[in-house]
């Protein structure tokens, strides 16, 4: 029998034993840490923070994203960014004023606040076809001029600007759509060339979209879309109307611009608002830019198709985006949680 003291000591031998053993195998507790709460208040959760592989107790570790940090936890398709259609068909780069989409070219573009971009791939003429002659121009090559005869613009020295404006702002997310008349390897090798391959981010079709800081964290700021299907040795092009839709365009009045579906598939939820007019000779009309792009005009129709569709804008587009104020549209529908809030002042 052993006595009590000494089965007292044994026991508490065991429990020590355990305790120790259990403290090695299950290691020590860490902090619970609430994935909800800020603890270093730089405006993220600590469980975004720790999914990003930020440190969520130390706010000098916090990215902003299109110049604000909370924008880093909205998703690619729950933000606005403010697009120029035909972004190089300006009178800056030597378009003929008739076939122009704007005055001003990548730069005050750039500098204004634009970061989504239509862009039109062509070679430069029926006979000038290596990959080395993608250029920008805009018209239908089916049309018995060729559409570089307008004018061209070096798609080259174009996007090197544009990977150059990206490298000075890393936290910037950009996107590009292309009306395409090349081969695929053309456009990879344009791509590749200018630097942007490497930023692109690459979304299977159904995935869902990746908050803006994951795109920034990561390095792949750059999404891609063109007009052709999407190809899996090419899955950095996304084809538009698979991964998302865009509402008609280049309406002849303005009471016509609706919310409708003209390209792509109403379920996606990224699309763009197409928001500019033609004038009677079917060019872009730019004597009516001011009204269709003023402030109070286009927030009031990017409201109302928010409300229609769903969910916001991805993409407002404008032609002569000088006049008016989509920027500032985009700025004010990006400070609202939805269509029936106002914008904070
Ligand atoms: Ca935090
Ligand atoms: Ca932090």
């Amino acid at each position: 029998m052993m006595s009590v003291s000494l089965r007292s000591s044994f026991v508490a031998l065991i429990l020590t034993f355990s305790l120790f053993f259990a403290g090695c195998l299950g290691g020590v507790e860490p902090p619970v840490i609430d994935p909800n709460a800020d603890s270093d208040g730089d405006g993220l959760p600590n469980g975004y923070e720790l999914e990003v592989g930020l440190n969520p107790d130390d706010s000098t570790d916090a990215p902003t994203c299109q110049g604000r940090v909370e924008f880093c936890l909205q998703t690619y398709d729950n933000f606005t960014f403010a697009e120029t259609h035909n972004s190089f068909a300006t009178s800056e780069d030597g378009v003929l004023y008739l076939a122009a989409n704007h005055d001003t070219g990548l730069t005050p573009q750039w500098n204004g606040g634009i970061r989504a971009y239509m862009l039109d791939t062509h070679h430069k003429s029926a006979t000038e076809t290596s990959k080395e002659d993608v250029v920008f121009c805009h018209g239908d090559p089916d049309q018995s001029l060729h559409p570089c005869e307008y004018s061209e613009v070096d798609a080259f020295a174009w996007l090197t600007q544009l990977s150059s404006y990206m490298n000075e702002s890393p936290n910037d997310v950009v996107s590009i759509l292309l009306e395409n008349y090349v081969p695929i390897d053309h456009l990879e090798n344009l791509f590749n060339q200018t630097g942007l391959l490497d930023r692109t981010w690459v979304r299977t079709a159904g995935e869902e979209w990746p908050t803006l800081g994951e795109m920034v964290l990561s390095n792949h700021s750059l999404v891609v879309f063109w007009d052709e299907g999407d190809d899996p040795q090419y899955p950095w092009l996304h084809h538009a109307w698979t991964h998302s839709w865009d509402t008609p365009y280049g309406e002849d009045e303005q009471d016509e611009m609706s919310c409708d579906v003209g390209r792509g598939d109403r379920e996606q939820p990224v699309w763009h608002l197409n928001n500019w007019l033609s004038n009677p000779l079917g060019l872009s009309d730019s004597q009516r830019a001011e009204q269709v792009n003023d402030k109070e005009t286009l927030l009031a129709r990017a409201i109302e198709c928010w409300e229609e569709v769903g969910n916001r804008p991805t993409f407002i587009a404008v032609d002569w985006w000088e006049d008016g104020d989509v920027v500032g549209v985009t700025e004010e529908l990006n400070l609202m949680q939805n269509w029936t809030a106002s914008a904070p002042e």
